[in-house]
């Protein structure tokens, strides 16, 4: 091993990161952005940053207990060695099973160490990932929740346009399916004709009620249609797929990439959307992005912007980054959205700086 990449400290912090006001999907409310921050220290003084997180401090205390467990086993191994990292956790964790917490806890260990490649190269991760493109197409997930009102999802719209969002994404899966299209058609009008319209139901549907609201909102013009279904019936997204002229995109509620695998060989989706803590980091999250590329389907990233930014931008099949600020307050200098993009830097790693402060602050 090479002697300035062996890992000589993993550090944990519980944050918790406040938000203006808690946020509603048809799946739960979320009060607060609870994270598990890791940092990984390498012995030529290098220390890569990732992060994994649950909606609820017990949730967190638990994965802060599985990544110090994990700590024990990657400290004093080789950084860069992702793949023989990836396999020693995930055969460590095997007995309490490979998905849910464990899987978090292997992210934000495996991702810290693809900052650490990064680092120790002096490369960006999007060029060692293959250098596909300078910047990055991002859509607005910040807003337009469903506890809003009528008047502020038409304002939150109009206000993510003018600060340059070319794609936006709103939720549906209210009781009330007659009042889920007439907010699709307020945010359509809001945004005009020529912004995407992504909308999200957050598994609320049966297959029959995916088809008929599906069917109302066609004039909408939505560019995908997320999650409608429980992500795990494969068969119905399968279905509706070859019924629906509407795109369909799913993925982000699946562990690891023989779920996703299972999901684009199906044609279960048009767009799959992995989630970077969900694979267990980012060995296995580039795998998925390859395989679907196997199946000719686009990915397009769940969450965790600052990381997967990276992989939009390395590899030809990854579009669309979701742009979610949750954690930019313990950033030291927010990403810009400019024209709808996000320019990759040369900065070696992720380029990401923590703001010492801000984490302070949100310390739990
Ligand atoms: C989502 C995921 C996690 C929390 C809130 C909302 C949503 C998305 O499904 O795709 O961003
Ligand atoms: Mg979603």
């Amino acid at each position: 091993m090479p002697t300035g990449t062996r890992i000589t400290e993993v550090l944990t912090d519980f944050l918790s990161i406040p938000l203006e006001r808690p946020l509603v999907t048809a799946a739960f409310p979320i009060p607060a952005i609870d994270t598990a921050l890791v940092r990984v220290r390498t012995s030529d003084g290098h220390t890569g940053v990732a992060w994994s997180f649950a909606f609820g401090r017990g949730k967190v205390a638990a994965l802060l207990g599985l990544i110090d467990d994990l700590a024990d086993l990657v400290v004093g191994a080789d950084a860069l060695a992702t793949e023989q990292l990836w396999a020693r956790m995930s055969k460590a964790v095997g007995f309490v099973g490979r998905h849910g917490l464990a899987a978090l806890a292997m992210s934000a260990i495996d991702t810290a160490c693809w900052d650490l490649k990064g680092q120790a190269t002096g490369q960006p991760v999007h060029r060692l990932l293959g250098g596909f493109r300078d910047s990055v197409e991002v859509y607005a997930s910040q807003g337009l929740w469903l506890d809003r009102s009528r008047d502020e999802l038409a304002k939150e719209a109009r206000d993510l346009v003018d600060r340059g969002f070319h794609a936006v994404k709103m939720r549906a899966g209210l009781a009330d399916e007659n009042e889920d299209v007439a907010r699709v058609a307020l945010v359509r009008e809001a945004i005009g004709p020529d912004v995407k319209l992504m909308v999200d139901a957050n598994q609320a549907w049966d297959l029959k009620q995916t088809l008929r609201m599906a069917a109302r909102f066609a004039i909408y013009d939505l560019f995908w249609l997320e999650e409608p279904m429980p992500y795990t019936q494969v068969e119905a997204y399968a279905e509706a797929r070859q019924a629906l002229d509407m795109p369909l995109c799913t993925g982000e509620s699946n562990y690891l990439k023989g779920e996703l695998l299972t999901l684009a060989g199906q044609r279960g989706a048009d767009y799959v959307m992995p989630d970077l803590m969900r694979m267990g980091g980012m060995t296995e999250l580039v795998k998925v992005a390859h395989l679907c590329e196997g199946f000719e389907v686009p990915v397009t990233p769940h969450l965790f912007m600052e990381h997967c930014l990276h992989l939009a931008a390395g590899l030809p099949n990854v579009v669309w980054q979701e742009y979610q600020p949750w954690w930019q307050p313990i950033m030291e200098e927010p990403l810009q959205v400019i024209d709808g993009r996000v320019e990759l830097t040369d900065t070696p790693g992720f380029g990401i700086v923590l703001s010492k402060e801000a984490v302070e602050r949100y310390r739990v």
